[in-house]
């Protein structure tokens, strides 16, 4: 039984898509108090839902975590454990989570004083990790994660109560118009796509591989794209996109001999704690989720 109860976000609920206004800030705190980002650049991430930061992080440091993500994918090759998701259809590793929690190098990304001074700035509070991942998007073969909002699937399946979260992706190899780099459409983090089909139980285990439900219909894809288009940031391993948790988003496959790695830290503001899940289905497990 899914209930309604205060849900600001209703989604999977009813049998036509709707288009919800925003009911929170998009940045939670105007007032300039770190030297990362000037106000231009947090007043374009509030108007567009994102911001682009070229080579925030430089090739030494690139190189060195590129050594740690060769060692874990060996590492995981034939693991069977759920924190290793593979591409539909293959083996091949898709995604890993929970990198911050298993991998100190990892760990550390996520409390880099930089990338914490920003979004703090943006989620105006002290942060945590709800959530950390690298998509492995190899060459060739790499798959395409089809448009979405994280929120609507962290509210609905997680029980995220607002949109006071964001993600950070830090590239590991360049990212360029070719081998499946994010795409965005800008201002889409605006509009709620509440979306159309109640998902199974432990639906995670097959939507990390392809997600079918929580996606938006092409309706509402088309009116979003019509409004803002579609922008793919690109640029050298060490560029970061910190992107709104509501921003639609999406990527293709990388049938490039260019592999695109990606590492993902999503951070949730500390006054945004998980609740029940708005599915009325039990909570995703701690490894996509942290709960406490
Ligand atoms: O890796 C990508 O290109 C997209 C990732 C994404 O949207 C996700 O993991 O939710």
């Amino acid at each position: 039984m899914i209930s309604s109860t205060h849900d600001l976000y209703p989604s999977r609920m009813y049998p036509e898509p709707k288009l919800l206004e925003r009911q929170d800030p998009v940045v939670y705190n105007r007032r300039i108090q770190q030297s990362e980002i000037q106000e231009e650049q947090l007043a374009f991430y509030e108007r567009n839902g994102y911001l682009f930061l070229d080579r925030f992080f430089d090739e030494t440091q690139v190189a060195e975590w590129k050594k740690e993500l060769k060692a874990l994918l060996e590492l995981n090759k034939h693991a069977d454990k759920p924190e290793v998701i593979r591409e539909p259809g293959s083996e091949e590793i898709r995604s890993v989570f929970a990198v911050h929690r298993d991998y100190p190098v990892f760990r550390n990304i996520t409390q880099h004083p930089g990338i914490q001074a920003i979004v703090k700035q943006i989620l105006g509070s002290e942060v945590y990790v709800h959530q950390s991942r690298i998509n492995v998007k190899k060459g060739f073969t790499g798959k395409e994660f089809y448009w979405h909002s994280d929120f609507e699937t962290w509210h609905t399946e997680d029980g995220m109560p607002r949109m006071r979260a964001l993600s950070c992706s830090i590239a590991l190899e360049d990212n360029n118009a070719n081998n499946g780099p994010l795409m965005i459409v800008p201002g889409s983090h605006r509009t709620f796509v509440s979306c159309v089909g109640e998902a199974p139980d432990e639906h995670y285990k097959s939507s990390l591989r392809r997600q079918e439900y929580g996606v938006p219909d092409q309706e509402s894809l088309r009116h979003l794209v019509s409004q803002g288009g579609i922008e793919a940031p690109t640029g050298k391993a060490g560029s970061i996109v910190l992107f709104d948790c509501n921003v639609m988003h999406g990527s293709n496959s990388n049938i490039t001999p260019y592999p695109r790695s990606n590492i993902f830290i999503v951070y949730n503001s500390v006054e945004n704690r998980l609740q029940t899940p708005y599915s009325g289905k039990q909570p995703r497990p701690d490894f996509i989720a942290t709960r406490s």
